[in-house]
């Protein structure tokens, strides 16, 4: 698993921007077995997402609707469970559900500290913690690699976690990687300049690339010509870091094409546009190391033979906008960060070339692993088998067939609004509430970039009700009652008063 790896940078999705930059080892996953073509979310945010994926529980079952919450470790999870019926469980990289995964039941961990540093990143392990040397997406390899081989007991079968932090905020690329793309001419998102009419909630939001962008920490800009003094830099530990050879070798692939834009001094549309080209460049190029990471373990996988008996999963914690809507980030249930990849191997068990077509949901990792083990799922798990879907490529005919969301954070980070939501495989009605009280409607046949709230059109009201009533099962079905009823017109806010005064 990676950490907010858009599907439209994952090149078996087959999106113009992968293209030029493809993910071949990825790929290899998907021509081995199956691609997950509309693979989504329950909540677009880091932690939630992760507790999600080891519970099979949506957030409000878990417990950690937000970054910064505690995940309780005692909770069941599905590498527990495995390693109750003699697997070998390994967990590397970023776990970020609190401060260590102690007593999460893992047999063998090294974890990222919260976010984790692409650059010499501090290391938390059972014996403690400190800084290690090197690029998180390569240490995180490195460790996998050595516990497959040398730790683990080769007799018994094992389970393995490997979480990177790239291409998480601030995109720093590995030095290999850092003007892999700088030549490179990315298609700009038709709605890269979008105003947000009549969508309040993505008016309000804080995550435009030209807008909040930090040009020093996020774009990695220079002060001017010549220098390789970074502009605005939040959060300067990130950089500061690095050794002094690291970061001579990263300002002498940068220093040209900083002091080309420096020198040309652009301003307005110009500048966002660069500034677009700029954050793809580099976000681009940390997933160059992700993929060759994916493909070094599948080489050893299949060096060993062990290909051969081996799920193989990679996904992300959730999606992320690639300058749609102006934006990086994710959290919204527009499309971008509401989907994530999902690609499986498990030979004779998963046609190579499978293309499933089912709507799919991290909900369903836990049960697709115990599945697959010949364990029960259990009744706790909200989401269902994937082993469902992939058999002989086609969905059972009781399967999903509309998804539901529910984001929380808020007032937080990039200051997107609480919202819940239903997509169906044609239309996407959202709630946002809280300080505003805003319903968005769009047909994503007829409107696939998500331009046009249609939720006062009088043609839509009937779908729009029948949308209502799927969100009213859905919410009862999982259980799940934050926030506003789907019926109640007020925002929380409003309640907020309405309460207070009947208090009163
Ligand atoms: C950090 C990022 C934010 C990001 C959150 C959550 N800033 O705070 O841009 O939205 O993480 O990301 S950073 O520059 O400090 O990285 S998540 O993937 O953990 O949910
Ligand atoms: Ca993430």
């Amino acid at each position: 698993m990676s950490d907010d790896h858009a599907y439209q940078a994952v090149s078996a999705y087959g999106s113009e921007i992968s293209r030029l930059a493809p993910t071949p080892n990825i790929d290899r996953i998907a021509r081995n077995g199956a691609i997950f073509l509309n693979s989504y979310v329950t909540n677009s945010l880091c932690g939630p997402s992760r507790a999600t994926m080891l519970t099979g529980q949506f957030s409000h079952m878990h417990g950690f609707t937000k970054n910064g919450q505690r995940f309780d470790n005692s909770m069941w999870n599905w590498p527990r469970a495995l390693g109750q019926q003699g697997y070998e469980t390994a967990l590397f990289g970023k776990w970020h559900l609190n401060y260590s995964p102690e007593g999460a039941g893992f047999g063998a961990w090294k974890v990222l500290d919260d976010q984790g540093k692409y650059y010499n990143p501090d290391i938390i392990t059972p014996e403690g913690r400190g800084v290690v040397e090197g690029y998180a997406t390569d240490l995180v390899t490195d460790y996998s690699l050595e516990w497959l081989e040398e730790e683990r007991d080769p007799d018994k079968p094992f389970a393995i976690l490997i979480h990177h932090k790239a291409p998480h905020r601030n995109f720093m690329p590995a030095i290999r990687h850092l003007q892999k793309y700088l030549g490179t001419e990315f298609p700009v998102p038709t709605n890269y300049f979008d105003h947000y009419d009549g969508r309040p909630a993505a008016a309000a939001q804080e995550m435009n690339i030209y807008e909040d962008m930090y040009e020093g920490h996020d774009l990695h800009m220079t002060e001017e010509v010549g220098s390789s003094e970074l502009r605005f830099d939040r959060w300067p530990d990130d950089f500061a870091r690095m050794t002094p050879e690291q970061r001579a070798a990263w300002d002498a692939r940068l220093q040209a094409n900083n002091d080309a834009v420096n020198k040309a001094d652009l301003h307005g549309r110009d500048l966002a546009l660069w500034k677009y080209q700029r954050y793809m460049n580099q976000y681009l190029a940390t997933v160059s190391a992700v993929d060759e990471s994916v493909g070094r373990v599948l080489d050893w996988l299949e060096r060993t033979g062990l290909d051969e008996n081996t799920i193989v999963v990679y996904t992300s914690d959730q999606g992320f906008y690639l300058g749609e809507h102006g934006w990086f980030d994710k959290r919204f249930m527009y499309e971008e960060s509401l989907r994530t990849p999902l690609v499986m191997q498990y030979p004779g068990h998963i046609a190579p070339g499978t293309r499933v077509e089912a709507p799919v949901q991290n909900v369903d990792y836990a049960p697709t692993f115990l599945d697959f083990a010949g364990l029960p799922i259990r009744d706790t798990i909200q989401g269902r088998s994937l082993r469902e879907v992939v058999d002989d490529g086609g969905a059972p005919a009781d399967w999903r067939e509309d998804i539901y969301y529910h984001y929380y954070e808020y007032p937080g980070f990039h200051s997107v609004r609480a919202h819940y939501g239903v997509r169906t495989d044609r239309y996407k009605l959202m709630r946002f509430y809280g300080d505003i009280n805003a319903w968005e409607f769009y047909d994503l046949a007829t409107d696939p970039t998500e331009m046009h709230n249609r939720i006062d059109d009088p043609s839509a009201q009937d779908v729009i009700a029948e949308l209502k009533g799927k969100l009213v099962e859905l919410r009862a079905q999982y259980k799940d009652s934050d926030g506003p009823a789907v019926d109640d017109p007020l925002s929380a806010v409003a309640k907020g008063k309405r309460d207070a005064q009947a208090a009163a």
